[in-house]
């Protein structure tokens, strides 16, 4: 089957890593023939660094990439057409596929959430107001009414198996330049939005009794604030020693996530490639108008903490001060009794991504959903 994915990035890496990741899976565990439109190159370069951020066309491993140019270009419209987070498909390409024979399946995938009010969502139908065509929302989620997230097939495994192998671990971060020599280190990584309250964060890391080596990305905001702090590239300050790598592979950047003792995250993607890295976790909502990402956000810990069979109050407070959704004065303590708690926090984390498998990944249930309507 042929599928067209179309991406518009809004800002930042999200929109591209969640298509981009979903483009390759369907292509290598479904068969599918994949073209990817994306109004974005440069952005997406940051993702994949062999691309050509002037080609119109191009191949990238089995996928084939197009830019999405104004005007849109002629097109045969695929058998099945994915419009991402609401992105809008150029008109003509929308009058094409009324004119098919079959009309493609055509797909809105929504941005993830774990509120309630998905489940009576997913999977609706909605008929084009004057074409012969139905649109249906799709929404990735965390319960079995949902489509469920991305999981690459074996990547549970593997991520278990890195996670059993100290050595294997500390050789991977050692190529990356990342020291690992000091006795009960805890290992954190950063990546965030700059709003998040990270002075306070460090500073509290510093003072605090357990030796921390804190890993960030270069151009990120933490890169800034660990410099800032004075501990980038090994040094250290009070408890808290910083490293800033290289904007690291997608999947090199799974590995730190495993490799860490605590992985702080922003938007979709990493926020999802935390869970599944079964490590406690820091989410930063992408920040959204009257504070409605603070709803995002109790709604996940309420699934979260449902799931580890009991609530966990420190984590609730890190992720609400993280946030900016309580004043960050509260931060220090809440990460302090969470740091307490870590290892009822890492029994909490190990147990999720069993249930988040158990949905059935993104990538499966979208070609599921669509050969049943091709
Ligand atoms: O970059 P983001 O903030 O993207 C956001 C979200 O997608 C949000 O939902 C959307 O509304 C907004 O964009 C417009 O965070 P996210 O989703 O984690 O995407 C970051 C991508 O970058 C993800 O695929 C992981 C990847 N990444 C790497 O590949 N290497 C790295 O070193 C790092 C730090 C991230």
């Amino acid at each position: 089957m042929r599928w067209d994915l179309f991406c518009s990035v809004v800002d930042n890496l999200g929109d591209v890593g969640v298509c981009w990741r979903l483009a390759r899976q369907l292509a290598a565990e479904h068969a599918a023939d994949v073209r990817l439109w994306i109004d974005d190159l440069a952005t997406f370069q940051r993702l994949a660094p062999t691309l050509d951020v002037d080609a119109m066309a191009q191949k990238l491993g089995d996928i084939e990439v197009r830019a999405w140019k104004t005007p849109f270009p002629l097109a045969e419209p695929a058998d099945v057409v994915v419009e991402t987070f609401g992105c809008e498909l150029p008109a003509g390409y929308v009058e094409a596929m009324a004119k098919r024979p079959r009309a493609p399946v055509w797909i809105n995938l929504e941005y993830l959430s774990a509120e309630s009010w998905v489940d009576g969502c997913h999977g609706l139908p909605s008929p084009h107001p004057r074409l012969p065509l139905i649109r249906y929302f799709f929404f990735p989620g965390f319960t079995a009414k949902t489509g469920g997230v991305p999981i690459e097939r074996g990547l549970i495994r593997r991520r278990q198996l890195f996670q059993q192998d100290a050595a294997a671990m500390n050789r991977f971060l050692h190529g990356l330049g990342v020291q690992t020599e000091t006795d009960g280190e805890v290992l954190v990584s950063l990546f965030c939005y700059p709003h998040a309250p990270l002075a306070t964060f460090l500073e509290t890391c510093a003072a605090g009794t357990r030796p921390i080596r804190m890993i960030t990305f270069a151009h990120t905001p933490g890169a800034e604030a660990l410099a800032a702090f004075g501990v980038a590239t090994g040094l250290r300050r009070g408890a808290l020693a910083g490293e800033i790598l290289p904007f690291l592979s997608q999947d090199d950047y799974d590995r730190v996530l495993w490799a860490c003792d605590w992985n702080f995250v922003r938007g979709e993607d990493s926020f999802v490639r935390a869970q599944l890295a079964a490590r406690p976790l820091v989410w930063q909502a992408y920040p959204q108008a009257g504070n409605a990402h603070g709803i995002k956000l109790q709604a996940f810990l309420d699934r979260y903490a449902g799931s580890a069979g009991s609530r966990q109050p420190a984590l609730d407070a890190l992720w609400q001060s993280w946030n900016g959704l309580v004043p960050a004065d509260g931060l220090a303590a809440a990460w302090t009794e969470c740091m307490e708690n870590r290892e009822r926090l890492q029994t909490a984390a190990g147990k999720w991504p069993a249930h988040l498998d158990g949905l059935g990944d993104l990538a499966g249930n979208l070609a599921q959903f669509c050969a049943k309507r091709v």
